[in-house]
């Protein structure tokens, strides 16, 4: 018998397995990380809808026992670090944010996925709110992209300065370390996020690979910074490496007959 670091993520499923807990388990596994899962919703992408996203969430109580099974097989000591993904509804936010209050995790990975295409508009914000209210407290460490950095600190972003002061903000209104990522968002010749905890701040840059998002780029970044908390880094060794694991992935990535790439996640 082994006693590996076992991680959580709380997340949906993407059928096509590009993005959600499929990239989330692989970024796991390629880091020799033991993976659980409580999924939160399926989306399968409507190819005859211009691949937009149908969304069905999970019941809440299906997720309140999922993470009761988990939580009970793996104590603190063994499962002391989680990634909270895709949540979708604030009926579901509410009961992560249950479990997450009640069960001590030393590393609450948060990707702050706001808006999920498919959705109507005005159930997302109700999410959002929900998001920003309930579970982001609840964060130590918490990825933004361009488009929730903007939203998160209330800054409009085109530079790699204004991204640092908005990770400035969410850190200050947080308490978490942010990555804030910049990716093909930022005009210029490389993919720059920002790493800031209250203490260091760092740029994490590397040179773009084409200018097209890559799908799955946000799980697997997240991801790959829960495994290595998950492995003892501090937050700041868990982001630079993650940001080498997903610029690895997404030179390496998958193409099919969907219109995007999709990151193939690489053993290191
Ligand atoms: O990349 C955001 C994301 C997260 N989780 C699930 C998704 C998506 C985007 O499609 O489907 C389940």
């Amino acid at each position: 018998m082994t006693s590996a670091p076992v991680a959580l993520t709380i997340a949906g499923s993407e059928a096509t397995g590009g993005a959600g807990a499929q990239a989330d388990l692989r970024t796991f596994q390629a880091h020799h990380v033991f993976g659980a899962v409580a999924l939160t919703c399926i989306v399968s992408f409507d190819p005859k809808a211009d691949w937009g996203h149908r969304f069905v969430p999970v019941e809440p109580q299906v997720i309140a026992d999922q993470l009761e099974a988990i939580t009970t097989a793996y104590d603190p000591d063994q499962l002391s670090v989680t990634k909270i993904g895709m949540l979708g509804t604030p009926a579901t936010i509410e009961t992560v944010a249950g479990v997450l209050q009640q069960r001590q995790f030393r590393q609450v990975v948060l990707d702050p996925v706001l808006i999920c295409k498919g959705q109507e508009p005005g159930a997302a914000l109700d999410t959002d709110t929900a998001l920003k209210a309930n579970v982001l407290p609840l964060a130590t460490f918490v990825t933004p992209n361009h488009f929730e950095a903007e939203s998160l600190s209330g800054l409009e972003i085109r530079t790699v300065e204004d991204l640092t002061e908005a990770a400035r903000r969410i850190h200050e209104s947080s308490g978490a370390a942010v990555l804030a990522k910049g990716g093909v968002n930022l005009p210029g010749p490389d993919a720059v996020d920002v790493f800031h905890d209250g203490t260091t701040t760092e740029l994490l840059s590397a040179p773009k690979v084409g200018e097209v998002a890559v799908a799955g780029a946000g799980c697997t970044l997240a991801a790959a910074v829960t495994a290595r908390l998950a492995l003892g880094d501090s937050a700041l060794e868990a982001a630079r490496a993650a940001k080498q694991f997903v610029t690895a992935g997404i030179v390496n990535r998958l193409g099919s007959q969907a219109p995007f790439d999709v990151v193939r996640q690489q053993a290191v």
